[in-house]
């Protein structure tokens, strides 16, 4: 018979026994009674600290070392903005990084004619893992040089305003255009690196990239890339294209053989068909504008004053000189990164698409516009 003492004890024990056992087989169980817990149910908070502001247990969360990919090239992300462009940097930068960046960790460079603001550097700096550097920009990189003749300069905006050109009153706008022609890849910030990812405010990228397009680009001897390509405003560039055949008749030893001239002009070279890349996305060499090609070339540009007097934008400036400095198969369509800067987009297609995971609509690319040069680009090689 069982003494009420010895029958304590087997109740006791086989409470025990079952405390062991679903504690190996439950891990909920084990978490409810776990030390951590169980302290967590005595000593609670005081009550004046709503229990959503406690933070989520380390346990809960996904701890990956990862590491970037060992073979990286020399490049880094290039980000020209205002302190008043921040909620278009955050968004542009946040896509980056979750679409590429946090991968591969390339670093950052910010510049701006003025000091970036401590709010701008924090909202920046949450974004990321990889080197972040803000750079000022020298004031005779940025500002209108003193060659520039004033008064011709003022009518020029003047007529530009009346004839209702975008940004054709804005002498800021003008020296933005000059500064990405044929400066930032002097900056002492970029002097480290040879490739670089321009990023602007407020752009979309829809799709994940799963390789590294610097090193794409460094293996394959490629000097630039673009998504998108379209016609200039043509107000803004009257002159351009006789400086471009100045420069080229005075410099035919430094214009590459099978470059990509029949994209700039349909009649071999006679005239400008204003076809060019989009450069608010572009993957590029920084050597290819400092060397001794681009340099003669922005000096010349820079030389005949349009920047000023007209309105030449760094997108047909690099275009030209991409197009005439490089090989033609050195220029490269990246058919597989969905990119919009308002109004245009280019989606992927097909398997590039679904490799991408892209949420945009193949439809809507503006590739197969009527107004797009893209088909400009291709027929370079149709014949080749
Ligand atoms: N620091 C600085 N950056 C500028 C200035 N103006 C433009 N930018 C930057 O230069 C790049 C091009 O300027 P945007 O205003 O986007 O020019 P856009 O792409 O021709 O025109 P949008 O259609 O307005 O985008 C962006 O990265 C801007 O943030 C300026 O005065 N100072
Ligand atoms: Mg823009």
């Amino acid at each position: 018979m069982m003494t009420p003492m010895r029958y304590a004890l087997v109740v006791l024990a086989t409470v025990i026994g079952l405390h062991i056992v679903v504690s190996y087989s439950s891990d909920g169980y084990r978490r409810i009674v776990s030390l951590a817990n169980l302290k967590k149910q005595v000593f609670h908070p005081s009550p004046d600290i709503p229990p959503y502001k406690l933070s989520i247990p380390d346990e809960y969360r996904i701890h990956t070392n990862w590491t970037a990919p060992e073979r990286r090239a020399s490049a880094a992300f290039v980000f020209l903005a205002r302190n008043g462009d921040i909620n278009g940097v955050v968004s542009s930068m946040k896509q980056m990084e979750d679409r590429f960046n946090k991968k591969f960790r390339y670093p950052y460079v910010f510049l701006n004619e003025v000091h970036f603001d401590e709010a701008f550097k924090e909202r920046v700096l949450e974004l990321t893992d990889a080197d972040v550097q803000f750079g000022l920009i020298p004031p005779e990189h940025w500002n209108q040089p003193p060659e520039i003749d004033e008064k011709k300069a003022t009518e020029a905006r003047e007529q530009m305003v009346r004839n209702r050109v975008i940004y054709g009153g804005s002498v800021p706008y003008r020296n933005m255009c000059r500064y990405n022609s044929g400066f930032f890849y002097r900056h002492e910030l970029l002097k480290p690196f040879k490739y670089y990812w321009r990023v602007e405010p407020g752009v979309t990228y829809f799709c994940d990239l799963d390789y590294d397009p610097f090193l794409f680009m460094q293996d394959n001897d490629k000097l630039y890339s673009f998504t998108l390509a379209l016609p200039e405003y043509v107000a803004t560039v009257p002159t351009l294209w006789d400086e471009v055949k100045a420069f080229m008749a005075n410099n035919t030893d430094l214009i590459a053989r099978d470059n990509a001239m029949d994209f700039l002009s349909n009649d071999g070279g006679l005239t400008y068909n204003l076809c060019h890349f989009w450069s608010n996305f572009e993957i590029a060499s920084l050597d290819l504008w400092r060397g001794e090609a681009y340099s003669k070339f922005f000096d010349h540009l820079d030389k005949a004053g349009g920047f000023y007097y007209e309105r030449w934008g760094d997108a047909p400036v690099h275009s030209i000189g991409a197009a005439l400095f490089a090989r033609k198969d050195q220029i490269h369509f990246f058919d597989d990164i969905g990119y919009r800067h308002e109004p245009y987009q280019h989606c992927p297609k097909g398997e590039s698409h679904k490799r991408g995971k892209c949420y945009c609509d193949s439809n809507q690319s503006f590739d197969y516009h009527y107004y797009s040069c893209k088909k400009k680009f291709d027929q370079l090689f149709s014949s080749s």
